[in-house]
């Protein structure tokens, strides 16, 4: 597992970011884990949980010149992560969205600075790959192209084939996924600080019935 991977399960666990029980998934899944990145909400969590992003993004090596966050979730992302990617050396410009298009002051849906050529969407949580399918046909719409999908977890699920949607953007559309942590990391990190036996038996019982082979 890569220090920021712990780093990012060790913030989520303080933050009560990562929970443990039973929850209804947007595709209806019942989960026994959750994350809930909104959880971290102060300026120190977030800090944190930014520099993740960035040395996951900066490990990756991926070809980009710009960011853009999906609202609502991506927003604050977004911006915090090209925050953290200062000291690192690099100043990249960041785009996010409104639900809703504006027809007055400055319009449209898009907000912040225009999108670049080759552009990385920054987002919480890939499941079925729903949320980002969205975000991807906004980019290709306004003439750029999606360079790769930076998240914080890849729950590392079936989509509507037998691949995970992570799997289907890179075979499909050549589009490669980061992930700060996957599942996989999840269940060594579960082993690795000691969590309860039934917490780990239920998310290995869901990986089994719901999970790809990374
Ligand atoms: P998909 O659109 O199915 O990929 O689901 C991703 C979205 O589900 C995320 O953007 C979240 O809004 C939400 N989600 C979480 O935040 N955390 C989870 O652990 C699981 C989900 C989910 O509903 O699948």
């Amino acid at each position: 597992m890569h220090a920021h991977s712990l780093d990012f399960l060790d913030l989520a666990m303080e933050y009560d970011a990562l929970r443990f029980g039973e929850f209804t998934l947007k595709s209806g899944r019942v989960s026994p884990y959750f994350f809930n990145l909104g959880s971290i909400a102060s300026g120190a969590g977030m800090a944190r949980l930014a520099d993740g992003y960035a040395a996951a993004l900066e490990h990756a090596g991926i070809d980009y010149d710009s960011l853009f966050g999906p609202a609502y979730k991506g927003i604050p992302l977004v911006a915090t992560l090209s925050c953290a990617l200062v000291p690192r050396g690099y100043n990249v410009p960041f785009t996010y969205n409104r639900k809703e298009a504006k027809d007055h002051g400055e319009g449209g849906t898009l907000v912040g600075a225009p999108l670049g050529k080759r552009v990385v969407i920054v987002d919480d949580v890939i499941t079925a790959g729903t949320a980002v399918r969205e975000a991807i046909d906004t980019i290709r719409a306004n003439g750029s192209e999606v360079a790769g999908l930076l998240v914080a977890l890849d729950r590392q699920e079936r989509g509507a084939d037998q691949r995970s949607p992570i799997q289907a953007l890179a075979d499909d559309e050549g589009i490669p996924t980061v992930a700060v942590a996957t599942l996989t990391d999840v269940i060594g990190y579960a082993e690795r600080r000691g969590l309860d036996a039934d917490i780990r038996g239920s998310i290995r019982a869901y990986q089994a019935e719901y999970g790809v082979t990374p």
